[in-house]
């Protein structure tokens, strides 16, 4: 049975790699285990037939055989889980941690990043924006300055590149254009590893061809 995910028939973002099945791609890509990709439109995702997939009408999705998924954590936590020792390391404690960097990057990292994407995109013209960009900056800073602190001269965060990584670096590489990222050379040097990685390459060529084909 082959692997299905979802993603948008059109990102917003031309196919800079920013939306989330690329994370999803990056895993599958990582592990090695070749998917097939169901695009889906906007409107798409609100119908019944998504909406049996991913309740809240978003990709992306993950199928294989008589399982279905949402949410691009617990994808790459079950991709990792298939493969004992690529994206999760088998020792315990190891693993352990490797989940804790998951969810840090999910639940304590992106959210302020997810809040600058707001306030630039969507609340851009509300009388308070200018406002309170800066202050949604400077959360993003608190986050970034014990990251930082913590990653030190290391390459991954905890020994052997893992599904943590994975997360963080997808959470990071959001950032780039706000010039965030740049202020700590040690995680843009993180997030540029990760981006080397060969599996992060054919992932991220794979959304581009959808988003953005040859012109000819
Ligand atoms: N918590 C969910 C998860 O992690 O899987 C969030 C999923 C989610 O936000 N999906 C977005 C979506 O389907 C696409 S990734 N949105 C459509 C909708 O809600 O109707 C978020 C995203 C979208 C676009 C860009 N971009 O163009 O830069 C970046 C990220």
């Amino acid at each position: 049975m082959t692997i299905t995910i979802t993603a948008f028939e059109k990102s917003p973002d031309g196919g800079m790699g920013l939306a989330r099945d690329t994370r999803v791609r990056w895993a599958l890509e990582e592990v090695g285990q070749p998917y097939d990709v169901r695009l889906v439109s906007f409107a798409g995702m609100k119908e019944p037939g998504h909406l049996a997939l991913h309740p809240f009408g978003q990709i992306p999705t993950y199928e294989d055989g008589n399982l279905a998924i949402f949410e691009t954590g617990a994808i790459v936590f079950h991709i990792a889980e298939q493969h004992p020792g690529l994206l999760l390391p088998k020792e315990h404690n190891a693993r352990a941690r490797a989940i804790s960097w998951m969810f840090a990057a999910l639940n304590t990292v992106e959210p302020p990043i997810l809040d600058l994407v707001t306030v630039k995109i969507f609340e851009r013209d509300q009388p308070w924006a200018a406002d309170r960009l800066p202050l949604v900056a400077d959360r993003i800073r608190a986050r970034l300055d014990k990251l930082s602190a913590r990653l030190g001269a290391a390459e991954w965060l905890d020994g052997e590149f893992s599904a943590g990584d994975l997360l963080m670096v997808s959470v990071l590489l959001r950032l780039r254009m706000s010039g965030i990222l740049d202020e700590y050379a040690n995680l843009a040097a993180y997030v540029a590893r990760g981006e080397a990685r060969p599996a992060y390459q054919r992932a991220f060529a794979a959304q581009l061809a959808i988003n953005a084909p040859p012109t000819r």
